[in-house]
């Protein structure tokens, strides 16, 4: 056992009426789990053990051909997850802070449009994927990946993200995604979004 599954800021229920307490219990110990499971079984007596899995998933080519899906399944699904508790929290600002706050506003005019435009990205995924807000060598932009895919492998680094696996929202909101989308806007960890979007800014323009 080398990946495990990270603990949670807040708890199950922190983040109600939102996304309700059984979801965040099931989401975060039988889903994340599974990855960090398949994913230790897929790299178990290889040097990947022992490595940093943003890392992995970077150098992604570097992964033999015979593991490499398992680790981009499972190793994709423990990298999204780990980011995605982080970027929320019981206590969201609600909108963007800080330098994000600027940046949202220079690409996309207002935060009232980047909201529409990453939720109208969220929405259309089709399937289960992700949407995120993305750093590509220093510019911000909205993307989908599809099913743990993650974005690290082409080089690009998550600010933002929204997990549109129907696990994160059907025990609630059932068929209403829209709703889903809608509640999610509410919980977000802006502190956190402007920590990842000047860690990764600052190593670009150093
Ligand atoms: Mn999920």
């Amino acid at each position: 056992m080398v990946f495990t599954l990270p603990k949670l800021d807040y708890s199950f229920n922190a983040l109600e009426p939102y996304i309700d307490s059984k979801t965040m219990e099931i989401h975060h110990t039988k889903h994340h789990q599974v990855y960090v499971d398949k994913l230790n079984l897929a790299v178990k007596e290889t040097k990947f053990e022992n490595m940093n899995i943003n890392d992995i998933l970077k150098n992604i080519k570097k992964v033999p051909e015979n593991i490499r899906q398992q680790v981009i399944n499972h190793g994709g699904g423990h990298s999204n997850h780990s980011f995605f508790w982080k970027i929320m929290t019981p206590n969201s600002e609600i909108e963007p802070i800080g330098e994000i706050y600027k940046e949202i506003t220079k690409v996309f005019g207002s935060f009232e449009k980047f909201k529409e435009e990453f939720s109208n990205k969220a929405l259309t995924v089709f399937g289960s994927g992700w949407a995120w807000l993305i750093l590509d060598k220093g510019k911000l932009e909205i993307v989908q990946t599809k099913n743990q895919d993650s974005p690290l492998m082409e080089n690009k680094f998550p600010i933002l993200g929204i997990d549109m696996w129907e696990h994160s929202w059907y025990l609630k909101h059932m068929w209403n995604k829209g709703a889903y989308v809608k509640d999610w806007w509410n919980v977000i960890n802006w502190r956190q979004v402007n920590e990842n979007f000047k860690k990764q800014h600052s190593k670009l323009f150093k």
